[in-house]
């Protein structure tokens, strides 16, 4: 069974709210039309390669609580609750536990420090923490031994300076190579897998999801595109201008696993 062939998945409708998300440069508010839009595309995209998707309601109080892979860490049977590391988002965390536990056998629970999912790329050999602003040195020390409690190994790693996450800067392809910013490459980070190098000007694509066979790749990235299809990917582009006004792309919406 291949590493991403996922078949479930948790997503949390957009909020009213949204427009009021995090970001690091104002470009302007999202629509929050336009989220929803982008939301309903990105759940169908799921949904299109066989994953059962469970839609969790709106929270109001937390704009920002559609980027649900931030609150946690999933695995086949065992989940961790992570502390998101942006003080309007911590509460987030909370409103998950229930989701967790009623589909997890294990649920775990980050004690110290704080960890945002964004910053952890799973891969078949090991599970890279990013420390970054969101997610501080004691976080992904705290998460290292969670994650060996659940039979994984966690290596910290560092987000590149004013990234948000790590997986803003990278994403798995398939179980040997990894889609990557050079700035991120440098620090090689990933010595054991192959590299894809985003193109200048295209860091922005290299949050994308491979689901199923397909790599979800958002709109407005030509060059990348095309590298990945002739690399012998099936490439779906995803509208996510209005989500990308509060710097998010296509890995944050869900959270997902082989059940
Ligand atoms: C934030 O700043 O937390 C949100 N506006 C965006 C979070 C994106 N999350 C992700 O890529 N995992």
């Amino acid at each position: 069974m291949s590493f991403h062939a996922f078949n479930r998945a948790i997503v949390r409708t957009p909020s009213r709210s949204v427009v009021d998300g995090l970001r690091a440069v104002d470009v302007g508010a999202p629509s929050y039309e336009g989220v929803l839009r982008e939301h309903a595309a990105y759940v169908s995209a799921l949904e299109s390669v066989g994953v059962s998707v469970e839609t969790l309601p709106a929270l109001d109080a937390f704009p920002d609580a559609l980027f649900v892979e931030d609150t946690a860490l999933v695995f086949r049977g065992a989940a961790i609750l992570l502390r998101p590391g942006a003080p309007t988002r911590r509460g987030e965390a909370a409103e998950m536990a229930t989701t967790l536990e009623r589909n997890f056998e294990r649920v775990l629970r980050l004690e110290d420090g704080t960890a945002e999912g964004g910053d952890v790329l799973t891969t078949p050999r090991a599970v890279f923490i990013g420390a970054s602003a969101r997610t501080s040195v004691a976080g992904a020390t705290a998460l290292v031994s969670l994650l060996a409690q659940i039979g994984q190994q966690g290596v910290v790693v560092s987000t590149p300076p004013n990234v948000l996450h790590l997986k803003s800067d990278c994403s798995m392809l398939d179980e040997e190579a990894i889609l990557c910013t050079p700035r991120l490459a440098a620090a090689e980070p990933f010595p054991a897998f192959r590299l894809i190098l985003t193109p200048e000007g295209e860091e922005g694509a290299a949050n994308a999801l491979r689901i199923g066979d397909a790599v979800l790749l958002s709109e407005g990235y030509p060059k990348t595109a095309e590298l990945l299809a002739h690399a012998g990917y099936r490439v779906a582009i995803l509208d996510t201008r209005e989500i990308a006004k509060i710097d998010a792309g296509l890995s944050c919406m869900s959270l997902r696993w082989r059940a």
